[in-house]
């Protein structure tokens, strides 16, 4: 290998090679693109929760300066367009699907949630069609709005959709519920849980925004968008919505700002810029603004449970039972209905040998902004879970939690879980005792003393998660409902001049794709990895893709790769034997050369694709010219990374700030392509674990259904000062079902994280439960009920 190699290739901290352009300002997001005639859009929106729309009168609007276009749901039915669908379909325990109700592109009678579009205003400039939009009378029959997640399936709850009776779009199940009700009677102790897990609102950096053009000559609309997925919602605007054929329409996302899940679903204003291009005639630019992101962008979490876990005398784990009312919002998003089930209920066995689970999720329409998936996407909701009850029962029953954990932990592999996923490999207590040596646990009642000396309270929790990424194997989901099939797709172009164009499926908005891919091919190739392009994000480049979502880029996407170069290599090969007269099994690749086996022949990479493409020597062969080849890779299992968390906090008894002194993390990701890369990934997936269990919450007030935390005055997201220095390990274990032993590592944080943070705060005040954000004013008061006495003293 050469230097250069050496230094980039598989496991080295290879520099970001996109961040020059990121951090220079050079980057190209949608908002930076302007195409000529561009006009612009801006969106009205529904200021209640739930209203009839008895007329909208746009002609004031229509007289404004600048004004070119007003579209309404009306116009929209007109030319017979589809709604935005939920790709997903999920089945009720009495066998019928999901209770679907229609979701318009701008609301034709009825909205459902403040943000709810009513009307689209196209003008020349931004500014224009802002001011015209505050033109339009709308005539509201204001309506009573379901707002609060325990009540909205009671008789008397104001109704989302007719078609959903008691707001409830499904009622689903997974386990075994006569073995679970089994291991209950026989239980020695049962300990119940009621949890919450708190909405959140996705914060990325680049608001959402979306360009839509049409050429008139050729009939083809091109949209830029800031998509996680740009394939799916070409599929999706064609296939379903009916824009335009799916060979007229090229998405494009271009460079996106962070993505965090709300940028896989297909919107409203997407949607609308693209249709409207044709109408208008002239590109159409929308750029949301931080407020319509907090209303519209589709939020994340948000669940009621109950949770109860069955123990036998020694603390072994015999059954857990799981009721969850999950909020959807008003309309279903486009995966909305396998967050709350299959991505949340397969993953309730955690790392324990938990011999009967049974599982009920009640899916529940209220007059909110839409909730899907956000960083985690169910996983986090079903760790959350499984983490704080065994913390909860491990106290209860007086056993050090991590003993309790270990005494339960799966030891044997491949296993079965009572709900679906079968665990192909892992070590639960080797990330669990590196944590603990990290985090020196041994020392903590001695922190935990010198705390209490400075009038301090400390605490400490775990987290030992496993988590289903790497989605997915596409028969596997197809028979749970999806629409699509989840593999990947990858091209690799060799040019005569030896450098590489790597098309790929997947999309990079902040992971690193563009570096992490390039080590593999340069790896492979023994190219420098420089020479390594990596094109993403185009449906006129990338014949096809599924994206980026469910941590699944490096497994799938990468993999796809792998398959690629397998091919490259087997054709360069051929052509190395052809040229240098050899057998095909005698030529070795190595280190960017191919040599004949035992003997001083050999050909340089260059020099191998220059021949590929001049074909001089090929005569007397059956060689095509050119080396260019392409891959699908559908994986053949989920990929399970797991670990273990642990974090120390203390908390101000004065105050009830609570400040995490201490947080270790050590996770299984199998083969590390980039570990600087992986690290940064793991920060920021706990920076936002953080913020769930501290200090974000999406809420709305429960009478009017107004979203009371639309701004960072309101909606507290982490800061630096909020993070402690994170202290990192890694225990891999190669995950047999790709190619590169891989498992994903985009989520982990995110989902590791609140109940370590959780089972720390509780820790710290001696409770059993307090509800998720722990913010200063919850823990303050947790503590006054605890000692209503001291307070008033
Ligand atoms: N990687 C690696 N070794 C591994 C696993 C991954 O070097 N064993 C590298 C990959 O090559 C890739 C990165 O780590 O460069 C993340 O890979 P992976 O875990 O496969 O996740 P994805 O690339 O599919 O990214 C999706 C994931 C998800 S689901 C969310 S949500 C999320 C996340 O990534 N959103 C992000 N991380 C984010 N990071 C940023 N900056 N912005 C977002 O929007």
């Amino acid at each position: 290998m050469t230097a250069e190699i050496s230094e980039t290739g598989i496991g080295k901290p290879a520099r970001r090679k996109e961040d020059f352009r990121f951090i220079t300002g050079s980057g190209h997001y949608t908002d930076d693109i302007n195409r000529p005639r561009q006009t612009h859009a801006s969106f009205l929106r529904s200021p209640h929760a739930h209203a009839k729309i008895r007329s909208i009168d746009t002609s004031e609007a229509e007289k404004a300066a600048g004004v070119l276009a007003i579209f309404t749901g009306k116009d929209i039915a007109k030319d017979e367009l589809g709604g935005l669908i939920c790709g997903w379909t999920v089945t009720s325990k009495d066998g019928e699907p999901m209770k679907v109700g229609p979701h318009p592109v701008l609301a034709l009678d009825t909205v459902r949630y403040v943000g709810d579009h009513v009307a689209m205003v196209v003008a020349e400039t931004r500014e224009q069609a802002e001011a015209a939009a505050e033109l339009i009378d709308v005539d509201y029959d204001a309506l009573p709005a379901t707002v609060t997640l325990a009540t909205c399936q009671n008789a008397d709850a104001p109704q989302v959709h007719p078609e959903a009776p008691h707001n409830t779009c499904f009622e689903w199940e997974l386990g075994n519920k006569a073995e679970t009700e089994a291991a209950f009677a026989k239980a020695d102790r049962i300990v119940s849980l009621d949890l919450e897990n708190n909405r959140l609102i996705p914060n990325a950096m680049e608001p959402r925004a979306a360009i839509g053009e049409f050429d008139k000559g050729t009939g083809d609309y091109t949209l830029w968008t800031t998509s996680q997925n740009p394939h799916v919602a070409r599929l999706v605007l064609s296939a379903f919505v009916g824009v335009a054929p799916e060979h007229k329409l090229r998405v494009i996302a271009p460079d996106v700002g962070g993505g965090f899940g709300s940028k896989i679903f297909i919107y409203a204003e997407e949607t609308a810029c693209a249709w409207a291009s044709a109408k208008v005639g002239r590109p159409i630019k929308w750029t949301g603004n931080r407020s319509e992101a907090f209303l519209s962008d589709a939020h994340g979490r948000d669940h009621l449970s109950k949770a109860e876990l069955a123990l036998d005398t020694d603390g072994k784990m015999l059954g857990l039972r799981v009721k969850t009312v999950a909020n959807l919002g008003a309309y279903l998003s486009t995966f909305s209905a396998a967050v709350p089930t299959y991505l949340y209920g397969t993953l309730l066995s955690g790392q324990y040998d938990l011999p009967a689970i049974h599982v009920e999720v009640d899916g529940v329409y209220t007059h909110t902004a839409p909730v899907d998936a956000y960083r985690g996407a169910g996983r986090p909701e079903a760790t959350y879970l499984i983490e704080r009850i065994a913390e909860t029962a491990a106290r209860e029953i007086g056993m050090d939690p991590a003993e309790f954990r270990r005494k339960n932990f799966v030891r044997t592999f491949p296993h079965q879980t009572p709900v679906i996923m079968n665990y192909d490999v892992g070590n639960y207590e080797a990330s669990l005792d590196a944590a603990m040596e990290a985090i020196d646990y041994k020392g903590f009642p001695s922190r935990r003393a010198e705390a209490e000396k400075r009038g301090k309270l400390r605490g400490i929790g775990f987290s030992t998660y496993i988590e289903a990424c790497g989605l997915a194997p596409s028969a596997a989901v197809g028979s749970l409902g999806a629409g699509v099939g989840l593999w990947e797709s990858a091209e690799v172009r060799v040019n005569p001049t030896g450098n590489i164009d790597v098309l790929t499926g997947s999309h990079s908005h902040g992971q690193g794709h563009e570096t992490t891919f390039a080590q593999l091919v340069s790896s492979r190739l023994g190219v420098p990895l420089d020479d390594v392009e990596i094109v993403h994000g185009d449906t006129d480049k990338v014949q096809f893709g599924m994206g980026t979502y469910g941590s699944r880029s490096g497994a799938v996407g990468m993999s796809a790769i792998s398959r690629a170069l397998d091919k490259i290599e087997t054709k360069a090969k051929k052509i190395a034997a052809h040229l240098m007269e050899a057998a095909v099994d005698d030529i070795v690749f190595e280190n960017g050369t191919f040599t004949v086996q035992g003997t001083d022949k050999s050909m340089a990479w260059a020099e191998l694709s220059l021949a590929a493409y001049t074909a001089h020597g090929f005569a007397g062969s059956d060689l095509e010219p050119g080396l260019k080849e392409g891959a699908f890779y559908d994986p053949t299992n989920f990929t399970f990374p797991a670990g273990c968390h642990i974090c120390e906090v203390e908390i101000d008894p004065d105050t009830g700030v609570t400040k995490i002194v201490n947080f270790v993390a050590v996770d299984d990701f199998g083969t590390i392509i980039n570990p600087m890369i992986v690290e940064g990934q793991v920060h920021g997936g706990i920076a936002q674990g953080v913020g769930q269990a501290l200090l974000e919450h999406g809420i709305y007030d429960p009478e009017s259904g107004q979203l009371m935390t639309g701004s960072y005055m309101d909606y507290c997201m982490p800061r630096a000062d909020d993070l402690p220095t994170f202290k990192l390990g890694f225990t891999p274990t190669e995950c047999p079902s790709n190619p590169l032993g891989m498992k994903g590592c985009g989520e982990a944080g995110a989902i590791a994280s609140p109940p370590a943070i959780i089972n720390a705060v509780t820790d710290a005040l001696s409770i059993r439960e307090i509800a998720m954000p722990a913010t200063p004013a919850r823990v303050w008061a947790a503590l006054q009920a605890k000692q209503p006495r001291a307070a008033a003293e």
